[in-house]
This record gives C-alpha cells, structure tokens and sequence, in this order.
C-alpha cells in the first residue's frame, strides 16, 4: 500500500506522523470519508469542498489548492490500483510543541490513504440493521459545530460503544434538548405516510449521501421535509434510513427493541438504495 503523506508517496511502514503532531496530541485537524465504485471517485470535489470549510472553521489553512488536493486523491487511488475504494484525506495542525496554541504549528500535515473496502454492513443490507438511542448527547453546535469533520471523533465512538453495549449495530443521538440529530457516523431520515422527514443540519454533519438521498427523492417525487424530530418520531415510523459514505444507504428495522413499520426493509427504502446504486455506478471522477 502506498500512502501519500507531506508531499510524497511512501510504503505503509515508513507513513508516520510526528507525535508532537497537533492531530496526536490534540485531535487538531480535519478529514474526510470517500468511497470510489468501480475506479471513479463518488461526489470527489463535494468532499474537497467540505474538508476545506471544515478546515477554515477550525482556522487551518490548507497548504495546497483544491485541484492540487484533488490530485493527490486520484493519484492515490490510482497507485494502489483501487476499484472499489475507501479513501481518507487528513489535514492535521501540523507538527508543533506542546502547548495548544495552533501558533506552534507552520505547516499543516496532508495524509491521504486509500484501501480496497466493499460494503459495510455485509447482509444487513437486505434484512436491516438494529439501532438504539444512546444516552450520549451529539456535541452542540455552540461547542464544537457537527458540521466540522474534526479529528476528534470521540463523542462519535462514545455513543458507539453504547451501542455495543446495548447490541445495536448503529447508535442514534439526541442533540442536547432531545431532538434527533444523526447516526455516530450517519445521518437519518424518517418515512411517515409517504413523506420523508430529516433532521436540518444545525446539528449534523452535512452529509454528501445525505444531499444524494434528497436528490433521489426529488426524482422519485417522495415529498422530503427537513423538520424537528423526538424519539416518539423514531418509534412510530413506517421506515427509516441512514445515509453515510460508509454506510451507503441502509434500512433501521428496529429502535430500542421496537420494530419499525414491518419489521424489514420497506419499500421507499428500497427504491432510494436502488436508485442510489445506479448512480454510483453511472458518476464519479473516473481515476484511470
Ligand atoms: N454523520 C457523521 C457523524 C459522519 O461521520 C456522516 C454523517 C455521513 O456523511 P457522508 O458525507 O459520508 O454521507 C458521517 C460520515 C467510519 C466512517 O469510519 C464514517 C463516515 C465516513 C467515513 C467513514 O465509520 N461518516
């Protein structure tokens, strides 16, 4: 494998970051999740333009334009012959001191890895994964914006380990009054009489699967309505789904042991996952 980090490319043992890196000591830094199908990069410039605003709040300058960034994608995907690609882009602070002061990082560090990953939940695509809610309250937006792809994904992996605790293949959070905000590495959407609901993306990550989804859904002429959501709404839904560029699109059949709708996958779940494969197949950056 080779990894593509501080301007060149280098075999896996020799890719290694400076332990006095912001991104080790402090979670200082950003990053993205890519998927390519079939040797074309998915929605490439959509996640260029999301780590570059996630850095810009954070205050980080990214050393490199975002051709040069798109670049550096494709050429890694490309020299590790990729097909079926997971790609993660890393801009972290830099290599600094200790002591938090960004001030103490020059140089921000650029990593990009890329593996060979197929689908992520296996066969629970076709049967539908359990969720639970968990106790963990998704960060505010007033603290640390879910908008802003960090390095510290640590309230993510909380709100995980409750879930493997609980036995549920995705957690589901509240935002800190109780309202729906997102999967730990998902967003979420609710089908209620033939009309879908999400939560709007003050406190979730404005996902790049999530904005596909609203667009099948515009074609298949299912009305969408981003609106408030409580945990009443979640056990009382027909069906529910959960977008992510890991997760693809995938169905929830149950919540906290309550079974949604039918107990299996429903049929505007269905007909978005279907559409959702036939444009991964059709776009993309192709790489060869
Ligand atoms: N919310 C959160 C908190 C995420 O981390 C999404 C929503 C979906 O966004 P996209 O743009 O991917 O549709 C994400 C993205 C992982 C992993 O390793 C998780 C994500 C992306 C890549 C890898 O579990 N989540």
């Amino acid at each position: 494998m080779e990894i593509y980090i501080d301007g060149q490319f280098v075999p896996e043992t020799e890719a290694k970051v400076s332990v006095f890196d912001h991104g080790f000591l402090y979670g200082d830094g950003v990053f993205e999740g890519i998927r390519s199908y079939n040797g074309k990069i998915f929605r490439l410039m959509d996640h260029i333009d999301r780590l570059y605003d996630s850095a810009k709040t954070i205050d980080m300058a990214v050393p490199v334009s975002k051709e040069e960034f798109a670049d550096i994608i494709i050429e890694t995907v490309r020299r590790n012959g990729l097909q079926d690609g997971y790609i993660r882009p890393i801009v972290t602070r830099g290599t600094g001191t200790m002591g938090l002061d960004p001030r103490k990082c020059p140089n921000p560090t650029i990593i990009c890895i890329a593996i060979e990953w197929g689908a992520m939940y296996g066969d629970l695509y076709e049967k539908g994964l359990t969720a639970v809610t968990v106790a963990v309250r998704r960060n505010s937006p007033d603290a640390l914006p879910p908008n802003v792809k960090s390095l510290n994904y640590l309230n993510n992996i909380l709100a995980k380990i409750e879930a493997n605790y609980k036995g549920g293949d995705e957690a589901i959070f509240f935002d800190a009054q109780g309202r729906i905000s997102e999967g730990s590495g998902d967003n979420i959407f609710i089908v209620k009489n033939g009309t879908i609901y999400t939560p709007y993306t003050l406190t979730n990550l404005k996902g790049i699967t999530r904005q596909v989804l609203i667009e099948i859904v515009e074609t298949l002429g299912v009305p969408l309505r981003e609106v408030e959501l409580g945990f009443y709404d979640l056990y009382t839904a027909d069906e529910i789904i959960v977008t992510g560029t890991a997760a693809e699109i995938a169905p929830i059949v149950t919540v906290d042991g309550r079974s949604i709708g039918s107990g299996r996958p429903g049929p505007i779940t269905k007909q978005i996952m279907a559409a959702f494969k036939t444009i991964t197949e059709q776009e993309g950056t192709p790489v060869y």
